[in-house]
């Protein structure tokens, strides 16, 4: 298996820099609260909406190539559930050039997975990639070395969530991981509030007015719901995980290793 340098493809010259547009989404007033959604203009934008409104995020897609080296076996699978644009899938296939491993991104959004397609062949044209626009919750998983689900679990109703994290463990292969990195919440209201002020800042540092915060938030309100941190350790042992750690966190977003 050949291994690539260690860069991170969340950096200059990468598809961040190279494909993306400014978010000016929420920069207007809007009339009328519409819930947060995965359009052509969510798209557009959406490297420089990730990475100005997740501290952390391009650290976590860095490393995430460093993860890859570890953990994916030759002729295996690997799934990035909830793929976007591709981040996570290129920094892996950077790093593990190994075409009998097949990467599998997942996506239910039009818009997102076909310029996804487009990112992977501009970026990693030799790589095995499928990307299939589809509901992770409908997906077969088999023969898995490594599946990360990057800040997409939180999309989920939590009723599903289990049950998806059930289906990563039964098609994960014996030693391998799955890489869960979410937005948390916090079962104690006065560090709910530390860590949210932390985070509007961090918005706020990266250009973001007020009224593009409180219209994001409204407009993220009913669609995501993050959950604590103890409910994702509960989780992730009932779905079968015994050896789970938390490998980053910035602020209130973590990223969890789980290994099977
Ligand atoms: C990254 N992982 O760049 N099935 C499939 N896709 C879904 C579903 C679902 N049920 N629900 C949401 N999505 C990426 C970032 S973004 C995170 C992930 C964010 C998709 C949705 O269309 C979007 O592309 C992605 O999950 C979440 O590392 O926007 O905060």
């Amino acid at each position: 298996m050949r291994h690539g340098k260690v860069n991170n493809p969340a950096n200059k010259d990468s598809m961040m820099e190279s494909d993306s547009s400014k978010d000016t989404l929420f920069a207007n007033p809007h009339n009328q609260l519409v819930d947060f959604a995965f359009t052509d203009a969510v798209a557009d934008v959406f490297p420089d909406m990730i990475r100005r409104s997740v501290p952390g995020y391009d650290a976590v897609i860095a490393l995430l190539g460093v993860i890859a080296r570890q953990y994916i076996q030759p002729n295996s699978h690997v799934y990035d559930l909830g793929c976007s644009l591709g981040a996570s899938t290129l920094s892996m296939c950077q790093q593990v050039q190994d075409s009998s491993v097949q990467f599998i991104g997942v996506d239910n959004s039009v818009a997102m997975t076909q310029r996804c397609e487009k990112v992977l062949q501009r970026h990693a044209p030799s790589a095995n990639i499928v990307i299939h626009c589809a509901d992770i919750e409908t997906i077969d998983i088999n023969n898995a070395s490594l599946v990360v689900i990057n800040f997409t679990l939180q999309f989920l109703p939590e009723s599903q969530r289990l049950t998806l994290l059930k289906k990563v463990y039964a098609g994960l292969q014996k030693g391998g991981a799955l890489v869960l990195s979410e937005k948390l919440s916090f079962p104690k209201q006065a560090e709910q509030h530390q860590y949210t002020k932390l985070h509007y800042e961090f918005k706020r540092a990266n250009g973001y007015s007020e009224l593009e915060i409180s219209q994001k938030r409204s407009a993220l309100d009913q669609v995501m719901i993050p959950d604590s941190l103890e409910t994702h350790f509960e989780r992730l042992k009932q779905a079968g995980f015994s050896d789970v750690s938390q490998w980053f966190q910035s602020f209130n977003f973590v990223s969890l290793l789980a290994i099977k």
